[in-house]
């Protein structure tokens, strides 16, 4: 372990991904610490003191210096890194954008996430029971986020112009585990063909694949009826649930 900041994650989190391929992208140096979500290793008391009350990742640690939530992280990185103008804006109007997506993203498409939790994950947690209704909420949030990004894409190649920005890594990583474990049917990327289009492009990207290479063998293991080995008994999604407080 050397000097480099850390970057603590899971390769099946989204955010964790968005931020993984982000440093990869920009050549930004960083040492990996992976923390077992599978079997709540970042629920444990002093994983929460030590990073962050929340339990969640990714999280990034350089120095004494801790700060969670992915598009902090990013925003932190492309200050200290100066990495390219296109990850968080070259004027003042292109980052208002970017942020403009990124609080979008986590009231909206973030939430869609529960869609692939209560399909792929919950039966793996809690066993053979009854998640329609969260499934269900799920797919109606995605898909409502689904339609205003099919019209934002209609007028920009990105989410926020015409280059690439971390914007689009954040949103691609939910899409990458919807498409994983085929959570949007084909008749649903039928009708947003700007954002079928765009999640192509970003597939292509030299980094994507190693960096979803994980999700993409979680997703045809419980296509396949395998389940993941999970020892956790709590949600990897929590605000997703339709009654809180419920173990599920
Ligand atoms: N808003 C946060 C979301 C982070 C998040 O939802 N992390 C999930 C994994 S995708 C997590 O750590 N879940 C574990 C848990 O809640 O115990 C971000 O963008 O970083």
């Amino acid at each position: 372990m050397g000097a480099n900041i850390r970057f603590l994650h899971h390769p099946t989190s989204q955010p964790c991904r968005a931020v993984h391929q982000l440093m990869l992208e920009a050549g930004i140096p960083f040492d990996e610490e992976i923390v077992n979500l599978m079997d709540g290793e970042n629920e444990t008391q002093s994983f929460k003191d030590t990073y962050n009350p929340t339990g969640q990742v990714p999280i990034l640690v350089d120095g004494d210096f801790v700060v969670w939530e992915s598009p902090a992280i990013a925003s932190y990185l492309a200050e200290k890194f100066d990495i390219a103008d296109n990850w968080f804006g070259a004027t003042m109007q292109q980052r208002a954008l970017i942020q403009q997506y990124c609080h979008w993203h986590s009231t909206t498409l973030r939430r869609g996430a529960g869609a692939f939790f209560y399909t792929h994950f919950a039966e793996c947690i809690w066993g053979d029971r009854d998640y329609s209704k969260e499934i269900e909420k799920g797919k109606y949030t995605l898909l409502e986020s689904m339609g205003v990004m099919e019209a934002w894409l209609g007028t920009s190649k990105y989410l926020c112009g015409d280059e690439i920005s971390f914007a689009d890594l954040l949103s691609f990583h939910e899409f990458m585990s919807h498409f994983a474990g085929k959570i949007i049917t084909d008749a649903d990327w039928g009708k947003h063909p700007n954002i079928r289009k765009w999640f192509d492009a970003i597939s292509e990207r030299p980094h994507t694949k190693a960096v979803s290479e994980m999700i993409m063998a979680v997703g045809a293991m419980r296509l396949a009826g395998d389940l993941i080995p999970m020892t956790r008994k709590t949600s990897l999604a929590k605000g997703t649930e339709i009654t809180p407080g419920l173990p599920y």
